[in-house]
C-alpha cells in the first residue's frame, strides 16, 4: 500500500490491517469504560458534534473557560493509560525516545464534523501529531499554516494513519463529514479518530 503526502501530511493508507483494527477497538472500549465520552462545550457555549475522551497523562477538554489539557476527566478521575497498540504505532512512525502524553479519542456519530483548526495547545511543535482512523470514512480537509487560502480534501478510511509534523505541524485541518455506515468495524457505526500528542 502506497504512502502519500498531502501538504506535508504523511498519509499511510491501510496502515492497520483488519485484525489490528479489531483489537485496537477492543482496547479503546476499555478506555471509554474508564473515561466515558463527553460532548465538549466550545468557549462559545455550543456543544461540539464530536464526542471525546482521552487516555494518557493529559486529556483534552473544552468548556466556557476555553480549550486546554487537563490532568483529569471532567468526572474527576485520572485518564486511563494509552493502549499499548497505540504506543507501538507511535514508536514505529514517530519516535521511540518519548511516549505521547495524550491520546485524544474523537467519536463522530452521524452528522458529526470538526471545523478547520490548528492543533496548537501543545508546548513543543517539534513533536508531530499522530492520527489514527477507525470505522466509517471521514473527509479530511487540509488548508494552510495560516488561516484561509485553498484547501484539499482526502477521504480517510479505517486503518489509515496520518503523521502531521514538520512544516505541516500547524497546518489547518478539519473533518467535513463522515460516510455514516461505510464501515462495519464499529457496532452501531460512526468513526473514531485517535490523535496522539506530546503535551509538555
Ligand atoms: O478526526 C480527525 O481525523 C482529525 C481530528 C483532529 O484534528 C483533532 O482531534 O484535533
Ligand atoms: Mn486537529
Amino acid at each position: 500500500m502506497g504512502e502519500l503526502e498531502l501538504r506535508g501530511f504523511r498519509i499511510l493508507p491501510g496502515y492497520l490491517d483488519s485484525a489490528q483494527q479489531i483489537s485496537l477497538v477492543a482496547a479503546l472500549r476499555d478506555v471509554v469504560v474508564a473515561a466515558p465520552l463527553f460532548s465538549p462545550m466550545t468557549p462559545m457555549g455550543r456543544a461540539m458534534s464530536v464526542r471525546m475522551t482521552s487516555a494518557g497523562r493529559y486529556g483534552w477538554v473544552s468548556d466556557q473557560t476555553g480549550y486546554r489539557y487537563a490532568r483529569r476527566h471532567p468526572d474527576g478521575q485520572d485518564w486511563p493509560a494509552i493502549p499499548e497498540a497505540v504506543l507501538t504505532i507511535w514508536r514505529d512512525l514517530v519516535s521511540a525516545a518519548r511516549t505521547p502524553d495524550c491520546c485524544l479519542l474523537n467519536y463522530y456519530g452521524s452528522g458529526a464534523r470538526m471545523g478547520l483548526h490548528q492543533d496548537r495547545d501543545e508546548a513543543d511543535f517539534a513533536w508531530p501529531v499522530l492520527s489514527i482512523s477507525l470505522g466509517d470514512e471521514g473527509l479530511l480537509r487540509i488548508g494552510n499554516t495560516a488561516r484561509g487560502g485553498s484547501t484539499v480534501s482526502h477521504w480517510l478510511r479505517s486503518g489509515d494513519v496520518v503523521v502531521m509534523g514538520g512544516d505541516a505541524r500547524l497546518t489547518y485541518h478539519g473533518v467535513d463529514r463522515i460516510r455514516f455506515g461505510s464501515s462495519s468495524l464499529l457496532k452501531g457505526g460512526g468513526r473514531i479518530n485517535l490523535t496522539c500528542r506530546v503535551v509538555d
